[in-house]
């Protein structure tokens, strides 16, 4: 009864939650894979398996606020819909501008959308996804004539090749990943190449990896297409049926590609590597391409997509079972947004704003002269006009700019000039509402109501499992109360999300029956869908017609494109190098991406202990040979240093890093680190068709940064530590964690720890204080238990080799501590007997590297499956499998 189908507000996968309410008023819900739902059957994630940690009331935003004081929604709406109307009236429509997000959901998007291009009049929105996935939008349209994905996961089953192209599957979209893994287990035939500068997660079941020069991956495609030709694998009866302008896509190939050897040597790879890639791709026609963000986020993003599409419709790859060029987007409805004309050079239900009978079209639908003709500003140049005064007033949805954009201290500082930033968010604190002068809380997640689309295409309802939080409102209320404000309000009288999604398709089946004209996004099949009709909604794939209503599983399977002649397009590609290359000054290349527990800017998955314990501070991922010649060693404290900006972050050494090149993680934020944002240091120059920036490649430096002093303190309450370079917090099970270094000499420790740590009235409590101190090597440590349960302790030293908190986290779930812990506390080690798990591998069942070491030593486990079968560790979300390979005997 009280178990709702839901959809994870995570990753594209787009997984099928079952989540079941034990307790309405702490919203306590036990979250399960839904079994018959077709991405996951069941399966889920560890981001996935912990969202009931997520939904907790805690670092809520509840209240509307301007400048920082608490409001009513009449006021909040009121004051927005006047100031935008007061800078169009002064200004025009250009000087307003909305920066929204692949995590709004279908319904909020389209009426963000319909707001901004269809009655302010500009198409001054733009999106996340622009960060994201804007390249592989360009890829598809300009190939297919439509922004179509034509594969879905049942390709990954049926192909005997997987290339794996900028993607870390592993980690990123680890259910689709695991379908993959199985399809290995059940077709040894199955090869998964992959291809990525650095050695990743996904590398673990991959037959060849492909470590390419970073930003070299055309001249790879571009070398396979001239093969192809080269050795009689084209089909060339679908060239000549179903494409135009495979010579000159062939000519430029040949031309930039020459030999494998020259491929190799551009590439930076072995030739036999090369040549088996190339031989195994001629060689098996069901092949698979998946490409995500090593492919997108490039200044020359649209042509890669284009490179690996050719080499797809060249062999007549496409529109069959087990093949294809697949895009893996990566919010969980970038999809949608795609589909409601989210960025600012789309318009709604896949038409485009350039196209004066679509703008006709979409002006007469929506009853408004005022569409949008032409494109509005990207989010690079959005900021940039930011900036520069000409955008005065801005509304940011669901999205982390001073966080995520390139060059991000640009973009705090173009926000805190800006006349008028509003921001909508679920959660209070962020680097972006920081800087809002008008604070929108809108419903999170187990809040919502409405549909995502994954990324093969399927739509699925994400259902409110709690009422709304405080005085959160839903996104589509948010915009539309502000549109009724702004003077329109017949055309944004909407009373449900049902009633938006109805809009929505009825827009989409709009004019959609002239077979010459035909565009791909339909769901004539839901003009009229009911309320019951659209709470009941099953997952299905667009395009959903009345002809078709059980939805379409792959597409241009009869070979016919949205191209005015039906015919798929060759794009010629000239491979370029990323737009700056590293020099004297800046000789590395910097690679940024995700871990495996969080998302983004952890706004959400920071909340679950159980998600902090993988990798809980910012880390350089650089090479032992690169690091031995700069002095850095393992943990101690890095600066990363750009043209743009500068970051702090541990060194992590690993030998899968190329000479070279430095990796950092996306997601640290002001909140949680001192210096850990990165966005700071990203390259802002973007691909010149997309405006997608390169965040894979700046240019970039690394030295030492000399910290003097290095501590750790966990700690029951949350506390307010200031007066250290390097400070990054997260939070533990029932403690809070924190880890300072500074180069800045020794403090009192005593006095300071004692401040910082104790209620007012133990200061001078000795009773209630362990303490251990060697003033001249450097260390201290102290605990502080006040009636034995331990409510904090420190631990600082002079270099960076503190405890692991892994057994001294666990002593904040005891009430009272026994004589040998208390005795242990201050040696960060476990009494004898008592195991310390070490740092957690497995999130799912909690299992630490400790335990896992010295299980496979004791009792001899040979595999995965053994570690599994003894600890558990692996069989819940699978995404720890490659990590425990690692403790596993090397064969000699
Ligand atoms: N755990 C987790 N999962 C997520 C997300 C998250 O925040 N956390 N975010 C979601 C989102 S929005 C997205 S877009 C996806 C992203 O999913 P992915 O694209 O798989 O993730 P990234 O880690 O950004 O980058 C993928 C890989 O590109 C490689 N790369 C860098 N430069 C090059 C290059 O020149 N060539 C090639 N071939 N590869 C290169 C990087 O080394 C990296 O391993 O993940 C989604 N899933
Ligand atoms: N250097 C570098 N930069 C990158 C990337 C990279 O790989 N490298 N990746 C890029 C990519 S692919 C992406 S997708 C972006 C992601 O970057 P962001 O979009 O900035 O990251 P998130 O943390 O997902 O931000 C989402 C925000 O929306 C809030 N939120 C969640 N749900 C809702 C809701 O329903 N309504 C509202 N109003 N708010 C909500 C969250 O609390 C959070 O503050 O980062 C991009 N930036
Ligand atoms: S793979 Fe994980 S994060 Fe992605 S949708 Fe599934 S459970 Fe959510
Ligand atoms: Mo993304």
């Amino acid at each position: 009864m009280n178990t709702i189908k839901t959809t994870c507000p995570y990753c594209g996968v787009g997984c099928g939650i079952e989540a079941t309410i034990e307790d309405h008023a702490t919203h306590r819900v036990c979250i399960k894979g839904d079994s018959k739902h077709p991405a996951n059957f069941g399966r889920l994630c560890s981001k996935g398996a912990t969202l009931g940690d997520t939904v907790s009331l805690e670092n809520r935003l509840f209240y509307p606020s301007i400048q920082g004081k608490q409001v009513d929604w009449a006021s909040a709406l009121d004051h927005v819909a006047e100031r935008f109307n007061n800078i169009i009236a002064q200004h025009g429509p250009e000087a307003v501008a909305f920066y929204v997000s692949g995590q709004l959901l279908t319904e909020d998007y389209y009426v963000a959308n319909k707001l901004m291009k269809g009655f302010i009049g500009t198409a001054n929105i733009d999106t996340n996804s622009r960060l994201c996935m804007s390249s592989a939008v360009v890829g598809y349209k300009r190939a297919f004539g439509a922004d179509t994905v034509p594969c879905n996961y049942e390709d990954l089953e049926l192909a005997e090749l997987i290339l794996l192209v900028g993607s870390n599957a592993a980690w990123c979209h680890p259910i689709a990943f695991q379908r993959i893994r199985k399809a290995k287990e059940t077709n040894p035939h199955l090869k998964i190449v992959v291809i990525d500068p650095r050695s990743t997660a996904s590398c673990d079941i991959a037959d060849l990896h492909l470590p390419v020069k970073p930003g070299m991956d055309a001249l790879l495609f571009n070398g396979i297409l001239a093969y192809l030709a080269q050795n009689g694998r084209i089909d060339q009866t679908y060239i000549d049926t179903h494409t135009e302008g495979f010579e000159a896509a062939l000519q430029e190939a040949v031309k930039t590609a020459g030999s494998i050897e020259q491929v190799a040597a551009g590439c930076g790879l072995p030739s036999e590597a090369v040549a088996t890639l190339f031989d195994w791709f001629a060689g098996t026609e069901k092949t698979v391409t998946v490409y995500s963000q090593g492919i997108n986020q490039s200044s020359s993003g649209s042509d890669k997509c284009n490179a690996i599409i050719n080499c797809h419709l060249a062999s007549g790859r496409i529109g069959k079972p087990g093949m294809g060029p697949f895009s893996f987007t990566g919010q969980p409805n970038a999809m949608g947004g795609r589909e409601v004309g989210g960025l600012a050079n789309t318009l709604a239900a896949h038409m485009d704003l350039e196209n004066p009978e679509h703008v006709d079209r979409v002006g007469r639908f929506w009853g408004s002269d005022k569409v949008a003709d032409k494109q509005g500003l990207k989010a690079v140049a959005m900021f940039d006009a930011i900036a520069a005064g000409q955008i005065k007033a801005v509304w940011i949805m669901a999205t982390n700019p001073v966080v995520s954009m390139p060059d991000a201290d640009k973009v705090k500082r173009a926000l805190q000039q800006c006349e008028l930033v509003v921001v909508s968010d679920c959660i209070a604190n962020t680097d972006t509402a920081k800087l809002a002068h008008v604070l929108l809380p809108a419903t999170g997640w187990s809040e919502k109501d409405g549909t995502v689309t994954n990324l093969e295409r399927r739509i699925s309802r994400q259902r409110p499992l709690f009422p709304a939080s405080g005085e959160a409102k839903h996104d589509w209320w948010i915009i539309s109360q502000v549109a009724q404000r702004m003077g329109f309000s017949d055309a944004f009288n909407y009373q449900s999300s049902a009633d938006i999604f109805r809009e929505h398709a009825a827009l989409s089946a709009f004019e959609n029956d002239d077979e010459h004209q035909l565009r791909d996004f339909n769901l004539s099949a839901f003009v009229h869908l009911d309320g019951q009709g659209y709470d009941a909604l099953q997952p299905v794939q667009w395009p959903v017609t009345n002809e078709q209503t059980a939805g379409i599983a792959r597409m241009f399977t009869d070979g016919q494109y949205y191209t005015s002649n039906r015919k798929a397009r060759f794009i010629p590609i000239t491979p370029r190098p990323p737009v700056n290359a590293p020099d004297s000054d800046y000789p590395f290349t910097l690679n940024t991406g995700r871990l495996r527990d969080q998302w983004h800017t952890m706004t959400r998955t920071s909340l679950a202990a159980k998600l902090n314990a993988h990798r809980p501070e910012p880390f350089v991922e650089i090479n032992p040979a690169d690091a031995e010649r700069l002095g850095l060693s393992a943990r101690s404290l890095a600066q990363i240093e750009s043209r743009w900006g500068s970051m702090l972050a541990r060194v992590d050494l690993n030998p899968g890093q190329q000479i070279g090149s430095l990796f950092v993680p996306m997601h640290w934020t002001e909140q949680l680190s001192s210096h850990g944002r990165m966005g700071a240091v990203v390259n802002p120059v973007v691909d010149p068709y997309s405006g997608q920036p390169e965040s894979k490649q700046t240019p970039a430096k690394i030295y030492a940064c000399p910290a003097r002093w290095y501590a750790t303190i966990l700690s029951r309450r949350p506390l307010q530590i200031g007066g250290a370079e390097y400070q990054v917090s997260v939070r533990g099970d029932r403690y809070f964690r924190y880890e300072l270094a500074s180069t800045e000499p020794a403090k009192d420790w005593r006095a300071w720890s004692r401040a910082l740590l104790a209620d007012t009235r133990h200061i001078d409590d000795d009773n209630c204080w362990l303490e251990y101190s060697d003033q001249q090597a450097g260390y201290y440590r102290t605990a502080y238990l006040p009636d034995r349960e331990l409510q904090a302790c420190l631990f600082v030293g002079p270099d960076c080799e503190l405890p692991e908190p892994g057994w001294l986290g666990s002593l904040f779930a005891k009430n009272e501590l026994s004589r040998a812990e208390r005795l242990s506390l201050l040696s960060g080690l476990p009494p004898k007997g008592e195991a310390d798990i070490g740092r957690i591998v497995c999130s799912c069942f909690n299992v630490g590297e400790k335990t896992i070491r010295h299980a496979v030593q004791t009792q001899q486990l040979q595999s995965v499956a053994d570690i599994s079968a003894c600890l558990s560790a692996g069989s819940g979300c699978g995404s720890c499998v490659a990590e425990l390979k690692e403790f596993l005997p090397k064969p000699s």
